[in-house]
């Protein structure tokens, strides 16, 4: 896995120089799961699918770019899944996107994924890695190398609370929850990009983040193989919870279609433990 870790340390480099130099506008037609695509985000995909095809630990790769799933070698261990680039929404208002990577041993599931990393392509370059059952790594992209840098750990409870989706399409027991964390104190951090998102409250040591169902979207946005179960793992791994609506953990799932989606929620202790209560599920 460690070679896989270092191929994304590289491609990274080759997609923060694809954000600044590349078109940011439309293809014509749709993704695999019906979003508009972005040029960008094809150039991404195909920078990453170049990265790890050639790679023999890898049998297959699952991207959100792409409508089918990409066999490489039939000997590999390894299913690679990953956006390669999440926030697409917000790029052409240059605020911080990202790039996630899910590795699974064999089938993907909860169970399977060994390991996950994400890239914040922020003012600077960041990098978070986690293998199973270890703390999660950061790094910092400055002076030309990838330099450790503060680790990540989640508080008991944090101050943050960001929730997507619409809220005119929000549950009542949601909108309900969040005014509650607002009333006791919480501030909103939400830019529309979940890596940054997600990697703020990581930064910033705890608080809630939730991609609710809603009535436009019943399953939820976000995406389970390549945009939720990765980040459940390095939330776990950094001492937060990451759950569904019904209180499973995320990390339980299984995967019936590689595009399948899942309301989630991220966050450290408290959060999560109040979300249960609100949703009756404690
Ligand atoms: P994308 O993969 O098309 O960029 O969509 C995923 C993004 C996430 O980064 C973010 O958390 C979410 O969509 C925001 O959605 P919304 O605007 O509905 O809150
Ligand atoms: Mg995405």
């Amino acid at each position: 896995m460690q070679k896989i870790f270092e191929t994304i340390k590289e491609v990274a480099l080759q997609i923060d120089q694809l954000i600044v130099n590349e078109d940011t506008g439309y293809v014509d037609g749709t993704n695999a799961t019906g979003d508009q695509q972005l040029k960008l985000d094809v150039a991404c995909d195909l920078l990453i699918e170049k990265a790890f095809s050639g790679n023999p630990e890898v049998c297959a790769l699952i991207s959100e770019e792409k409508e089918e799933v990409m066999q490489c070698h039939s000997e590999g261990k390894y299913t690679l899944c990953y956006d390669p680039l999440d926030g697409s929404s917000i790029v052409d208002a240059n605020l911080a996107v990202g790039s996630i990577f899910a590795i699974y041993d064999g089938a993907p599931s909860g169970e399977t994924l060994a390991g996950a990393a994400y890239v914040v392509f922020g003012p600077r370059i960041e990098l978070v890695t986690v293998t199973r059952g270890e703390s999660p790594l950061r790094y910092r992209y400055t002076h030309g190398a990838y330099q450790p840098f503060h680790p990540i750990a989640l508080q008991e409870k944090g101050k943050l609370n960001a929730s997507g989706g619409s809220q005119k399409h929000w549950q009542e027991k949601h909108m309900a929850f969040i005014h509650g964390l607002f009333a006791s104190g919480y501030r909103l951090r939400y830019s529309g990009g979940m890596v940054p998102d997600l990697h703020q409250i990581l930064v910033k040591g705890g608080g809630l983040f939730s991609y609710p169902s809603t009535t436009d979207n019943p399953n939820g946005k976000l995406r389970v193989l390549f945009e939720v179960l990765p980040f459940a793992l390095i939330f776990e791994a950094a001492g937060g919870e990451a759950i569904d609506e019904k209180g499973r953990p995320l990390l339980e799932l299984t995967v019936t279609h590689p595009h399948a989606r899942t309301p989630c929620f991220f966050g450290s202790h408290h959060e999560i433990r109040m979300l249960k209560e609100a949703y009756g599920v404690a």
